[in-house]
């Protein structure tokens, strides 16, 4: 038996045109993740939920900018710019994304001390959200994976995912990027098919 669910990953307004970490056209997920959602018996997301005094901030690090590479924690650490605080409207999920079909949201990032990429665990691996366990209590053996971003959550996602021993699939047009460097975006697609992770189009899985 096959059972497969579709992992939504940080599609909240602070990852938006105009906020403070956009991904560009990151607003177009949004119809496309929608569109999958009846495909799939189980739909779960990520939110990304910083408090305030979250160690990636560039603002908590005096002198630092976003883009700055430090030691988090014994992890390198790229700052970012202030984003998804917990409680605050740049937190909430994107303006017409159709939440009322996600069956739980795991949240991450919660520990100030260190960064949260993936769904599964931080970046450490220090601690676990409870997808995995979710997933498998609900017999879940494959999962396709949309949202943002491309080169960060998506790519950290879809990594543990195959890790874990899910199969994985990455819906790339239900994705978009930051590419902090250029060519960010296309490294984290080869990186992810090196993996044994999927890649398709949202008409391929829905066709
Ligand atoms: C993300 C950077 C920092 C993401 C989250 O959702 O890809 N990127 N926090
Ligand atoms: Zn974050």
């Amino acid at each position: 038996m096959m059972m497969r669910a579709l992992v939504v990953v940080d599609v909240q307004n602070d990852f938006l045109p105009g906020g403070p970490l956009p991904a560009p056209a990151a607003d177009e997920v949004v119809p496309v993740i929608n569109r999958l959602m009846p495909a799939f018996v189980l739909v779960v997301a990520a939110q990304d939920w910083h408090p305030r005094d979250h160690g990636s901030f560039a603002a908590n690090h005096p002198g630092r900018k976003p883009g700055d590479v430090i030691d988090l924690d014994g992890l390198p650490q790229i700052l970012w710019p202030v984003h998804c605080v917990q409680e605050t409207p740049g937190a909430a999920f994107a303006p017409g994304l159709n939440v009322q079909r996600f069956e739980r949201v795991f949240r991450k990032g919660t520990n100030p001390r260190v960064d949260s990429y993936g769904a599964f665990f931080d970046n450490g691996r220090r601690q676990d959200t409870g997808l995995c366990d979710f997933l498998r209590q609900h017999g879940v053996d494959q999962i396709f994976v949309a949202g943002l971003t491309t080169d960060y959550c998506v790519k950290c996602t879809a990594l543990d995912a195959r890790s874990l021993g899910f199969r994985t699939t990455v819906v790339l047009d239900g994705c978009r990027g930051v590419n902090v460097q250029p060519g960010d975006v296309d490294r984290a697609i080869k990186e992810m098919k090196a993996a044994g992770v999927g890649i398709m189009d949202s008409a391929a899985v829905l066709g």
